[in-house]
């Protein structure tokens, strides 16, 4: 259901907002703030994961945002280790920037039984790393460099060939925390070169960033450490998503 709702949104040239939850840094306190402005229809999904992260909390505050809010919780999944049935489905993240190859399919064949015995929905998704400015987690924990800022044209080949192979969503991310998002000059590359729906994350903190993303071209942004501590500016991003949008 996720992916023909994620396509429909494109063809209505509508704009979508994901709010990463790193379960390590959840609170009760922040998970009841965003699962408020979820219920309000401030937020489309959630994404859930983190490079560190202990199940049995994630399991729990997993628990706790599905008795807040109806909203769709998609694993990010940063390990193996990050499944949980709890969630709505899985973006089944093939690394298609780097060249470790657990991470293009090492991976997905240890826990493809577990996947299918927990009757997961899989996403499958071409994470592309763009380097944002400073070494992220992501970039250390999967041993993988991230393909220059400068270089969309190596971006929008890496989303293509990940569209030739069947994937069916492409993940521009800088990594958690970046510095920089990903550069609108990339964004664009790869809309240009591919249908398949298009997700940028990645050191998004004010709505402007939010804007010129979606300008770019991002089908749906996701946000994370901007609203980790303080979710007070939701609002002020829900409308950036919602309205106003300027296609350039
Ligand atoms: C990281 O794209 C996400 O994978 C979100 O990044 O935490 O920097 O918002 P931030």
């Amino acid at each position: 259901m996720i992916l023909p709702a994620l396509s429909r949104a494109r063809s209505q040239g509508r704009k979508l907002l994901a709010v990463l939850v790193d379960p390590d840094k959840a609170s009760r306190e922040n998970l009841e703030a965003l699962g408020r402005y979820a219920n309000e229809g401030m937020i489309d999904y959630f994404l859930w994961g983190g490079s560190l992260v202990n199940e049995v909390e994630s399991s729990y505050y997993l628990r706790l945002l599905k008795a807040i809010t109806e909203v769709p919780v998609l694993l990010f999944p940063g390990s193996v280790y990050q499944l949980d049935e709890h969630a709505d489905a899985l973006l089944l993240l093939s690394l298609i920037s780097g060249r470790n190859p657990e991470l293009l399919i090492g991976h997905h064949v240890t826990v493809a039984g577990r996947i299918k015995q927990m009757g997961l929905t899989t996403i499958p998704t071409g994470y592309i790393l763009i380097d944002g400015g400073k070494p992220t987690s992501v970039s250390y924990m999967s041993g993988t460099t991230p393909i220059p800022a400068d270089k969309p044209a190596i971006a929008a080949a890496t989303a293509l060939a990940g569209e030739q192979l069947g994937l069916r969503l492409i993940y521009l991310d800088a990594g958690s925390g970046a510095l920089n998002p990903v550069d609108a000059r990339t964004i664009r590359a790869v809309r240009a070169e591919v249908v398949l729906p298009l997700v940028v994350g990645g050191g998004i903190r004010t709505p402007e960033r939010a804007r010129q993303s979606l300008n770019a071209g991002a089908d749906m942004i996701v946000v994370g450490n901007g609203l980790e501590r303080d979710a007070d500016w939701l609002p002020q991003l829900a409308e950036v998503v919602r309205g106003g949008v300027r296609i350039a």
